[in-house]
């Protein structure tokens, strides 16, 4: 039986290594996946989001997790997927413009990777007017837009006015997420979709470009 607070207490403790091996562990002994990463890892990130707002955690120490995290992801991959066809789907996804966080967008991306789609990942601190020019580009269908700042969630209505100013609104359907994020503030901002979690994003990409 695995131990996920055993997981989540290696993370807050940013030991990359062990924090490895105990994935391995765990997979070995037949956990799933999707729990390891929700179970263990995502509620390790919950803990260090707690412990850095009460400054009993430092923007190093967070990055180390985040990159402790990451480690586990890669090796969580190729077991996440989703086994419904994306069918080839065009998609360009980036945190919006003013925002550093990745992970979760990372997540997204892989996920719908996994499910068939072409995914164009422009990163982090991603500007409205590179969203519309990336769109012509890459001719997408789909525009995913990730926020974990508060401060940053009007960055996401730029975006989707950005796409509106420049005709595209009709080409492509619009996908929002991030911790802050809403479906009322999806509604309000005019976007397509709103999906709490990567698996939720994957599904809902699909029905969407339906
Ligand atoms: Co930041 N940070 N951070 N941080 N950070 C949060 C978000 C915060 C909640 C921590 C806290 O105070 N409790 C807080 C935001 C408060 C707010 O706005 N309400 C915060 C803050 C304040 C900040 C800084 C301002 C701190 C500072 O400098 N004083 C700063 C801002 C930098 C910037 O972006 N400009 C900052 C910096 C950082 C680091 C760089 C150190 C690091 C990011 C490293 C990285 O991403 N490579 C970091 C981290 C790691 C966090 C926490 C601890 C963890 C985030 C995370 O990766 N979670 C976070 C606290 C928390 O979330 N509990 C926090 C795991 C990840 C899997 O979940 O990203 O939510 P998440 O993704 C989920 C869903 O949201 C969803 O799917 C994923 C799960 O399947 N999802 C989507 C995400 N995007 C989606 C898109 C979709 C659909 C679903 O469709 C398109």
């Amino acid at each position: 039986m695995t131990d996920f607070n055993a997981m989540t207490e290696k993370l807050v403790a940013c030991d990359t290594e062990g924090l490895q091996a105990m994935v391995r562990t765990a997979l070995d002994e037949g956990a799933a996946a999707q729990d390891i990463l929700n179970q263990g890892l995502i509620a390790g990130m919950d803990i260090v989001g707690e412990k850095m707002e009460s400054g009993d955690m430092f923007i190093p120490e967070v990055l180390m997790a985040a990159q402790a995290m990451g480690g586990c992801v890669e090796i969580l991959k190729p077991l996440l997927g989703d086994d419904e066809a994306g069918g080839g789907l065009n998609v360009i996804i980036g945190t919006v413009k003013g925002d550093l966080h990745d992970i979760g967008k990372n997540l997204v991306s892989m996920m719908m990777e996994s499910a068939g789609m072409i995914v164009h990942d422009l990163g982090v601190d991603i500007g409205p007017e590179t969203f519309v020019a990336e769109i012509k580009n890459k001719n997408a269908r789909l525009v995913c837009l990730s926020a974990l700042l508060t401060t940053t969630m009007p960055a996401m209505k730029q975006t989707v006015d950005a796409i509106v100013e420049a005709g595209l609104r009709q080409e492509v359907k619009i996908l929002v997420g991030g911790a802050p994020v809403t479906q009322s503030f999806a509604d309000e901002i005019g976007a397509d979709g709103f999906a709490a979690d990567a698996g939720s994003a994957s599904k809902l990409a699909k029905q969407l470009a339906a």
